[in-house]
């Protein structure tokens, strides 16, 4: 699909603030791909689509988890987790988008995973540190991302599991398997606390 079509098509289903947030994320995840030699294309129609269904309605989104391959267990965890899952299915769905990496990428750009790959990188990252986004830390992530993709996901996973911790909300498995993957990858950030 052209990306000018796929803007067209994800527009009408976000707010103008999340429409805005999706381009910038789309430049980002430009950029990220150039960078570390990732498909350009893939990139920017992953990120155009990512928060696609961050909009349905919860008895939607309940419906398709319930109904199709993905994990039930997202019932059991906030439904902020369910739009990336829902959107990799929906794409698919209703507009043939069948690319297993796009799929994928969109499918774990909230939470992460253990075993990333690096569109799926990618696509978190640019989620993390498009120029709109202003939580602590993001400056030092943003200045890492443009010389390690992989450390730069491990300080994004950090410190999103401490936000969540210090909110005493519950964190999805595959949001710990992120960190824990990560952690291992770059060695715990320092080679210290790498087992
Ligand atoms: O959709 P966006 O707002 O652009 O960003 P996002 O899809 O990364 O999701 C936003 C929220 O999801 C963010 O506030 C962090 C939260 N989140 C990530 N992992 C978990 C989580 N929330 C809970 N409760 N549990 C998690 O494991
Ligand atoms: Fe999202
Ligand atoms: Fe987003």
């Amino acid at each position: 699909m052209k990306i000018d079509e796929a803007i067209r098509i994800v527009e009408p289903h976000l707010t103008q603030k999340r429409f805005e947030h999706t381009l910038r994320v789309k430049d980002t995840a430009i950029n990220l791909a150039k960078l570390y030699d990732e498909s350009i294309e893939k990139a920017e129609l992953a990120a155009v689509f990512h928060d696609y269904c961050k909009y349905r309605s919860l008895d939607e989104m309940e419906r398709i988890i319930k109904t199709t391959s993905l994990p039930k267990d997202l019932l059991n965890f906030h439904h902020e987790l369910w739009h990336g899952p829902v959107a990799s299915v929906l794409i698919d769905q209703e507009y043939g988008i069948d690319d297993g990496e796009i799929k994928q990428a969109i499918y774990s750009h909230t939470t992460g995973r253990a075993n990333m790959s690096k569109l799926e990188m990618i696509i978190f990252l640019a989620d993390y540190i498009e120029p709109g986004r202003d939580f602590p830390g993001v400056v030092d992530v943003r200045e890492t991302a443009k010389k390690d993709l992989v450390l730069a996901c491990w300080m994004a996973s950090k410190n999103t599991i401490s936000f969540l911790m210090k909110k005493n909300a519950t964190i999805y498995p595959d949001t710990f398997y992120a960190y824990n993957d990560l952690t291992k990858r770059t060695n715990g950030g320092n080679g210290i606390y790498g087992k």
